[in-house]
């Protein structure tokens, strides 16, 4: 039976919403205008006064805000109150290095534990429940969004952060852990680790929330079978606030966005234009009544599809799909958003060529990043000890700019095969966007 946080929201009529989201686009458009310089010039640019947006139909007419915007308007530029309103920072990398900072009063983080205590009801958890979360804490925000809902929620919360294991299980089966939010790599994991210390008819789980990066259809099984839970999804970014954004439900067919905060569209990512529902294309959130860190019309990068058919559940908020893929060349490796141009900028730092491919695998259900890297001829030699020490040396400058390790190998000159048309720097084996 279908369980929600907010009832009067998440199943409201589609016209309560569309009221709702009128006014609040309507009033954010104006605070922005009035509060952040760079919306202003940009819709001066635009030729957008607030005055010609009078409902959410009038979207389109606003410029889109993007990932380089964010890097340009970097750390401050996109502040939507006072610097001494604010309470929390959350960041993750962007591309060329520079990483996203994004800001969050008080009311932002409430807003955000609730799109987070909604995901956990919609899995099935209430206030009885034991809520291991298991992402990462600090600047990711997996692990602090996830522990803001379960406190909204009033489930006795287990703030674990990622990594060892060993503690993992041993809190999981003495605390009686009964929902389990990670990366679905580290659930694979936790559940190899499971099994391994033959331990599993000594867990409790009901349920996961599994999200951060692309996940399949047979993932999604293997863990649910393994584990002996439902697994569901979750969406969410930085930039937007971080997980629950969108989250899935009993039906397990896509997730539910949050609309009462976030207005969600489909673009082409060519042309910009909009998209109907159903049509694949670039996934763009405006939020409506965040006041930190208010981005308009956000270009995510992520391909989706939109639908509104009406769901088992009876919510009514818009499913998106998993995401299908990205218009730019992020990889996601472990749960930390990978650039090739972050790598490329270290290689280059250090004197090397860019002749270089990147390999990701998954082993073991843990992902694997190897470098393959030429070497200039100056820098070639047969002595072991001196390539050994430039291999080092690599690893922790990648360590130090990517926040993961990774493998590198050294390669002899003009040993990468050179392409005629674009180089191919990627070889990602794991094949996650055929959901
Ligand atoms: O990954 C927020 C998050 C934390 C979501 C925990 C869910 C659970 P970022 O580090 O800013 O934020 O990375 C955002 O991750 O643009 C997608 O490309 C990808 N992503 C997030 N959730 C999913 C998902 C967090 N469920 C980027 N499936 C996004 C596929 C996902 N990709």
């Amino acid at each position: 039976m279908a369980n929600y946080f907010d009832p009067a929201i998440e199943t409201a009529s589609r016209e309560f919403i569309r009221e709702m989201q009128n006014k609040k686009l309507v009033e954010q458009v104006r605070r922005v205008y009035e509060n952040v310089p760079f919306y202003k010039e940009k819709f001066d640019e635009a030729g957008i006064s607030p005055d010609d947006i009078k409902s959410i139909d009038d979207i389109g007419k606003l410029p889109f805000t993007t990932k380089d915007d964010l890097r340009d308007q970097y750390p401050f530029g996109l502040l939507g109150c006072p610097l001494h309103d604010c309470v929390r920072i959350q960041s993750t990398s962007g591309t060329t290095g520079r990483r996203v900072v994004a800001f969050y009063t008080q009311e932002d983080i409430d807003l955000w534990d609730t799109s987070c205590a909604r995901a956990l009801v919609a899995a099935g958890a209430t206030a009885e429940d034991v809520v291991q979360v298991s992402y990462g804490f600090g600047l990711f925000t997996g692990g602090a969004g996830l522990n803001g809902g379960s406190h909204k929620l009033g489930s006795l919360t287990l703030p674990m952060s990622s990594g060892n294991t060993d503690r993992q299980i041993q809190f999981m089966t003495d605390l009686g852990s009964t929902v389990l939010c990670c990366t679905p790599s580290y659930a694979e994991y936790l559940a190899e680790s499971i099994y391994e210390r033959g331990v599993r008819d000594q867990i409790k789980l009901k349920a996961g929330i599994f999200g951060a990066e692309a996940w399949t259809e047979e993932m999604r099984k293997d863990i649910e079978q393994k584990l002996g839970i439902k697994a569901y999804d979750i969406y969410g970014l930085t930039e937007i606030s971080g997980p629950g954004v969108a989250f899935e439900c009993c039906e397990q067919t896509g997730m539910h966005v949050n609309e009462d905060h976030f207005l969600v569209e489909v673009i082409d990512p060519k042309t910009g234009e909009i998209l109907p529902d159903g049509e694949r294309g670039e996934l763009v959130f405006t939020c409506i009544d965040k006041t930190a860190f208010p981005l308009i019309r956000y270009r995510t990068r992520d391909l989706c599809i939109l639908s509104r058919k009406q769901c088992s559940c009876g919510r009514t908020f818009v499913k998106m799909s998993k995401p299908l893929g990205r218009t730019d060349d992020m990889l996601i490796v472990k749960g930390v958003n990978v650039f090739p141009s972050q790598i490329e900028t270290v290689l280059m730092n250090k004197g090397y060529p860019a002749n270089y491919q990147i390999i990701v695998t998954r082993e073991n259900n843990s992902d694997k990043l190897e470098l393959l890297v030429e070497m200039t001829p100056e820098m070639f030699s047969d002595d072991i000890n001196s390539l050994n020490r430039r291999e080092k040396e690599l690893i922790e400058a990648l360590k130090a700019m990517l926040g993961i390790m990774c493998k590198v190998r050294l390669v002899q000159p003009n040993t990468i095969e050179r392409s005629e048309g674009k180089a191919k720097r990627i070889i990602d084996k794991r094949d996650l966007y055929k959901a």
